[in-house]
């Protein structure tokens, strides 16, 4: 059929891109999945993480409240343990390890791995397990966080039910080789729970309380419960808004979209539409540093000498890929 062939072609095209610019990371979209027919199988709700998600968000409300009472000092240790434990997560689990958009030498990979900790987004390999997952097989039942599940679903309600059983079929399959060859990632699952009790609680806590006299309470639930209730919801924004609400101008056949709010919160990974695109490049942007911390830092890691290799696309390819299949947004900007 005609249809059929307009795939087919798409298909080759698509490879054409993805060849040679990418090596052989298992994160490109598997168009032959297709999902079980007949009934979903149930919902098995955890109520531990259930009830520990509650107390943390409701732990995150008494810290906004606190805020007024908190020194000047307590709030600037809040915001660098943001940018920290989520750069674990963006320059870390997600360009470094799930995409090996670049490379980075060992002192880097393990203040990132340090700094992922902080974030207490489970450990890298499983993060970046479920996110090659979330890419093979988006918005299906063996993506995670299927977006096509809805909003809820996409931002917290897939931590608190078990996996969907394609997850964890098509998973077993996920080439996951090079994180169990990388010592730092191994050894971050070893050691994950008392690297996040201190990194996560401990040491966003004492600093302020050792150092500058500010009380126990709002060391606790300013610098360490609010920040890390931030840090998750940002992340999950990117699951769940980026998946419904912006342009598609690079590929109008797929979900995820450009979303503005969402790259300011999540220190440049909300061009999403981009992101699904093209997964290998090191910026998940065409726009380099334009709103995107965290191409910055990886920009400054390479002129320290502890990264390389950044992977991108270029500006051709990109144009006529947002001529080929974009929305046409591109256009009016
Ligand atoms: C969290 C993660 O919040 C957030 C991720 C966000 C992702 C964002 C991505 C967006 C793009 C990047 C942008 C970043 C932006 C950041 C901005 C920052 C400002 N493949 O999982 P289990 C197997 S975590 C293959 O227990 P259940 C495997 O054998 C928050 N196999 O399944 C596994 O055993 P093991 C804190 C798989 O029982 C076994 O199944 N953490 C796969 O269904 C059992 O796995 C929590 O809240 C796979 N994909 O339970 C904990 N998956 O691991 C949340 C599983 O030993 N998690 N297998 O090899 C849980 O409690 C559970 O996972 C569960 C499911 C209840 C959700
Ligand atoms: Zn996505
Ligand atoms: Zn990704």
């Amino acid at each position: 059929t005609r249809n059929g062939e307009a795939v087919m072609e798409k298909n080759l095209s698509n490879l054409e891109e993805m060849s040679g610019a990418h090596g052989m990371i298992d994160d490109i979209f598997d168009e032959s999945y297709r999902e079980k027919e007949g009934p979903k199988p149930a919902k098995r709700y955890v109520w531990r993480n259930i009830i520990l998600m509650s107390m943390l968000h409701i732990g995150s409300l008494y810290g906004i409240y606190l805020i007024p009472s908190a020194k000047l000092m307590t709030l600037g240790w809040g915001i660098i343990c943001f940018v920290v434990s989520a750069l674990g997560v963006t320059a870390g689990a997600h360009r470094l390890w799930s995409h090996r958009s670049y490379k980075a030498t060992w002192p880097l990979r393990i203040f990132l791995a340090v700094a992922n900790s902080m974030a207490f987004q489970n450990d890298v390999y499983e993060w970046a397990r479920d996110h090659r997952v979330h890419h093979k097989f988006s918005e299906t039942d063996a993506d995670p966080h299927n977006a096509s599940r809805g909003f809820f679903f996409a931002h917290i309600g897939w931590l608190l039910v078990r996996k969907h059983p394609d997850v964890i079929e098509k998973g077993k399959k996920i080439d996951l080789s090079d994180l169990k060859a990388d010592k730092v990632v191994m050894l971050q699952r070893r050691y994950y729970k008392p690297s996040v009790v201190i990194m996560c609680f401990l040491v966003p806590t004492i600093v302020p309380w050792y150092f500058w006299g500010e009380s126990l309470a709002i060391s606790y639930f300013i610098p360490a419960i609010l920040r890390y209730a931030v840090v998750l919801n940002a992340a999950w924004l990117v699951n769940s808004a980026a998946h419904m609400f912006g342009n598609r101008p690079y590929d109008r056949n797929i979900n995820p979209r450009e979303n503005r709010l969402v790259v300011l919160g999540a220190l440049g990974e909300g061009f999403h539409n981009y992101h699904h695109t093209f997964p290998f490049d090191y910026s998940t942007s065409e726009f380099g540093w334009h709103y995107n911390f965290t191409t910055a830092f990886i920009d400054l890691m390479c002129f320290l000498g502890l990264a390389s290799d950044r992977k991108t696309v270029s500006k051709e390819v990109i144009l006529a890929r947002k001529i080929r299949t974009g929305d046409g947004s591109h256009k009016t900007g």
